[in-house]
């Protein structure tokens, strides 16, 4: 365990290979994925602030149990609390793994009835991270819930960026009609504000960043839907916390169960998975 912005502890896995991943225990937030050449694949804002009960702006925020605007805080409450490791080994595939978990506490309890435990395993390997998520209902009552992961992935540049694999899927545009589209793109490029939810996407997509001579896959299982988010010009310079030429610098490409909410029965567990492959080329 280490100690880093303004003291909060994070833990820093390392990898034979040289890759390297950075968690902070406050919303168990990855901010930090290196791959073995020692390249950054994850943006965070320079303007991130790192205190409790704010989430940190960009890396991989935890969105549980709510996904945007709701009755909780928005992208709910796993992202602003804090989790506990419970250790790190080598698995037999040689990835270096990396667990943590978030239990009902009384401060969630008060703005979400529900008992539960998360557990987030990171998997790090020499060109892939993988990110096992399981949702556990602990209560006697049966609750639904919103899952995913709101991964911020750097970029050389935003106007030489592409998303592949999601031609002829259905997406909802939250920056314009609000109506199921079909997308009609092979390759979905970025020159404005772009926020669309993917529901039931295909479990495979490529992010490919020319201008880091990168491509990476970001595979999913038990996770429907996809969201594509970059900011652009205006939605920047509202907000506090993230520079005003950054959206040139990261998209996301969120996975989860972010549309449809899932219905957990008390006692059982909904376990889901994204595997990001990195391939520089
Ligand atoms: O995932 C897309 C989105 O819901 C956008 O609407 C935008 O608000 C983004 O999430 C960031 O949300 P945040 O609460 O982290 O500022």
């Amino acid at each position: 365990m280490k100690s880093g912005v303004n003291g909060l502890p994070f833990v820093d896995v390392r990898h034979p290979s040289g890759a390297s991943l950075q968690v902070y225990l406050h919303g168990a937030h990855a901010v930090s994925w290196k791959n073995s050449a020692g390249r950054e694949l994850l943006f965070t804002s320079a303007e991130s602030v790192f205190k409790p009960g704010f989430p940190i702006r960009g890396g991989i925020p935890v969105i549980f149990p709510q996904f945007g605007d709701g009755p909780l805080p928005k992208h709910g409450l796993a992202r602003i609390n804090e989790w506990t490791f419970c250790g790190s080994g080598t698995n037999a595939a040689g990835a270096v793994e990396a667990g943590f978990a978030l239990t009902d506490n009384p401060s969630t309890l008060e703005l979400w009835p529900h008992c539960f435990r998360l557990e987030l395993y990171f998997r790090l390997a020499a060109m892939e991270l993988a990110i096992v998520f399981s949702v556990g209902n602990t209560g006697p009552d049966e609750f639904t819930f919103h899952n995913g992961l709101h991964t911020y992935f750097a970029l050389a540049d935003i106007s030489r960026a592409g998303v592949s694999g999601l031609q002829g899927a259905e997406f909802i545009d939250f920056v314009g009609t609000r109506k199921p589209e079909r997308e009609t793109r092979g390759l979905i490029a970025f020159d404005r504000e772009t926020d669309r939810v993917y529901p039931m996407a295909p479990d495979k997509v490529e992010l490919n960043d020319e201008g880091n001579g990168r491509r990476m896959e970001i595979n999913k299982s038990g996770m429907n839907d996809l969201v594509i988010w970059n900011p652009w010009i205006e939605k920047s310079r509202r907000m506090e916390d993230f520079g005003n030429e950054e959206y040139k610098k990261m998209l996301c490409v969120e996975t989860g169960n972010l549309r449809s909410p899932v219905r957990l029965a008390p006692g059982a567990v909904r376990e889901s998975a994204t595997i990001l492959r990195c391939m520089d080329s």
